[in-house]
């Protein structure tokens, strides 16, 4: 089998974002595109020569192909052997832990998460460390220059064999593994949870709805849920991984998971409802009439984790994205353990995680996990909310209201405005960053502002910093908005505004975040001139 190198020239739009390298599926499928990355992959990390990689992705279309391209490359580069997921398919939680498991030296996740799927819609690819988390900023930099001056790559002249069947083949001198995606995840489910206090609720009549959206979580939670904990079949909807998402937006929040919270608002509502993304590393979760805020879900599992086996001995500290609300950072204090505060990313856990300096991590955007793999992890947040409800016997409502009423409760929402001119956004920015020395004591729609900063991370671990992380504005009383723009969208900017406001008030606890919020919103607004620069006066997607 002869491998051939082809000559290529660089492609200059192949800067990694928050999470890997996204683009318009038709853009990854233009010629060379996927294969200059992957080359630049390959090479960005000091070549793959005898190494072993897991590979899988989220079923989205153009999975398959490129990951037919990938084994033909990695082949040709001396990888000694591929771990696959059956038909392409790996949660990126799964994948994480495949990694480690498998004491892997790295691998590659094809996938562009909660963004849609389809020939017209949006692809994605992100290496993952031996660690199995996402590279962090200096491999994902080493990868960038390797874009920008490549000349070869290489690829085998021979085509892989069937993603379907399971077992060990060979493409060359390389060994193909493909291995089932969700057995050794299950069973690593399995050793963190009490599963037999959660089947003990679902054989009491508890009632629950998984929402896998088309995407890949559901093979996961019936196997899980419906398998092994003995839910009622049903119990996981639209379940089956399809490559456009059910034409859906595989994005787990009170705006693409509709369906769900129609269920869960509805009459006779389940007791415990939950979705997950396109792969599998988010989590919505919401009870009974009873929508609950990723922020205070990361605060409440950090209150109550040690309720869960595989947590019991307590947490050695909880670190959280900067824009997520500060409720989880109360619990810690109450608890006495460390908090943290990151840049927006799950690549900057990876060494507070290694280091044991935290157990659990979360962010606003419904991502949360733990030490026992190194990506955020849909599924694993859904067990451990079914662990609390099955050691407390207490509903969600109930275990909220407790949380609030002990810690106060911090209003949250983010606005996106989609698709906003790049240049347009970006001036937006600009303008902020520029009058935030000036802002304090300044008042906006009748709030004043008490201080203003742009976030810049110093990793307390390897020493290494992140600038530019997000504008911060506190305003008396309590408040706050970020300011910053999406790295994950593949059409002109997304500007993410999140805000947030601490209530103590036991008589203020259950009021409509949108309303509770109303003069942080008007005050954001106003700062940041968002109508008079984008010409939007309402945000596209409301969370
Ligand atoms: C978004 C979220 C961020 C998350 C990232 C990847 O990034 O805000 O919290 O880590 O997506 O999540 P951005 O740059 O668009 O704000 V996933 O589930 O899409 O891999
Ligand atoms: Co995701």
């Amino acid at each position: 089998m002869t491998v051939q190198t082809i000559a290529t020239t660089p492609i200059a739009d192949q800067k990694p974002g928050t999470s890997g390298l996204r683009k318009k599926t038709r853009v990854f499928m233009q010629p060379a595109y996927l294969q200059n990355y992957v080359q630049a992959i390959f090479d960005g990390i000091g070549g793959v020569a005898g190494k072993t990689l897991v590979i899988g992705g989220d079923g989205r279309y153009y999975n398959d192909s490129a990951i037919g391209i990938i084994l033909r490359m990695a082949a040709a580069n001396g990888v000694a052997r591929c771990i696959v997921g059956q038909h392409g398919l790996l949660s990126t939680p799964a994948a994480s832990h495949l990694i480690r498991k498998r004491c892997a030296d790295g691998g590659l996740i094809l996938s562009a998460s909660h963004n849609p799927g389809g020939v017209d819609a949006d692809f994605g690819l992100k290496y993952n460390g031996p660690n199995g988390g996402p590279a962090t900023e200096a491999v994902t930099a080493q990868i960038f220059a390797r874009t920008l001056d490549i000349a070869s790559y290489r690829i085998l002249g021979a085509e892989p064999g069937s993603l379907a069947d399971l077992g060990e083949s060979r493409l060359g001198e390389m060994a193909v593994e493909i291995v089932d995606p969700v057995a050794d995840y299950a069973m690593l489910m399995e050793e963190l949870f009490d599963f037999d206090a959660i089947s003990g609720l679902f054989n009491g009549g508890f009632r629950m709805c998984f929402d896998a959206m088309h995407a890949v979580t559901g093979p996961y939670a019936r196997e899980i849920l419906e398998h092994r904990l003995g839910a009622p079949a049903g119990t996981v909807i639209n379940g089956i991984p399809s490559p456009d998402f059910g034409g859906g937006h595989p994005d787990p929040n009170p705006v693409w998971a509709k369906t769900l919270m129609d269920i869960m608002h509805g009459p006779n509502a389940p007791d415990f409802g939950a979705a997950s993304d396109g792969d599998g590393d988010r989590n919505m979760i919401v009870g009974a009439h009873c929508y609950v805020s990723p922020s205070d879900s990361l605060a409440l599992l950090t209150d109550l984790a040690h309720l869960a086996p595989g947590y019991s001995g307590g947490l050695a500290g909880v670190a959280r994205s900067m824009p997520t609300s500060s409720a989880a950072d109360r619990v810690a204090e109450a608890k006495g353990i460390a908090h943290f505060e990151t840049p927006t990313g799950w690549k900057f856990f990876g060494n507070l995680l290694d280091a044991g300096k935290v157990t659990i991590c979360g962010e606003e955007s419904a991502g949360t996990g733990s030490d026992h793999v190194r990506e955020k992890d849909g599924l694993w947040a859904v067990l451990l909310w079914l662990n609390i409800l099955a050691a407390t016997g207490k509903s969600v409502a109930q275990l909220m209201a407790e949380h609030w009423e002990r810690y106060g409760r911090n209003y949250y929402s983010r606005h996106d405005y989609e698709s906003v001119d790049i240049t347009v956004a970006n001036a937006l920015i600009d303008n902020l960053r520029t009058r935030l020395k000036r802002l304090p004591g300044q008042v906006f729609a009748g709030v004043t502002i008490s201080g203003a900063d742009e976030f810049s991370y110093d990793d307390p671990v390897d020493g290494s910093i992140s600038t530019g992380q997000g504008i911060r504005i506190y305003f008396e009383g309590g408040g706050r908005a970020v300011f910053r723009l999406s790295g994950t969208g593949t059409e002109g900017a997304t500007l993410r505004v999140y805000l947030e406001r601490l209530e103590t008030d036991p008589v203020a606890l259950a009021q409509d975040p949108q309303v509770a919020l109303a003069s942080i919103i008007a005050a954001a607004d106003t700062v940041a001139e968002i109508a008079n620069r984008t010409g939007r006066t309402t945000p596209d997607v409301i969370t």
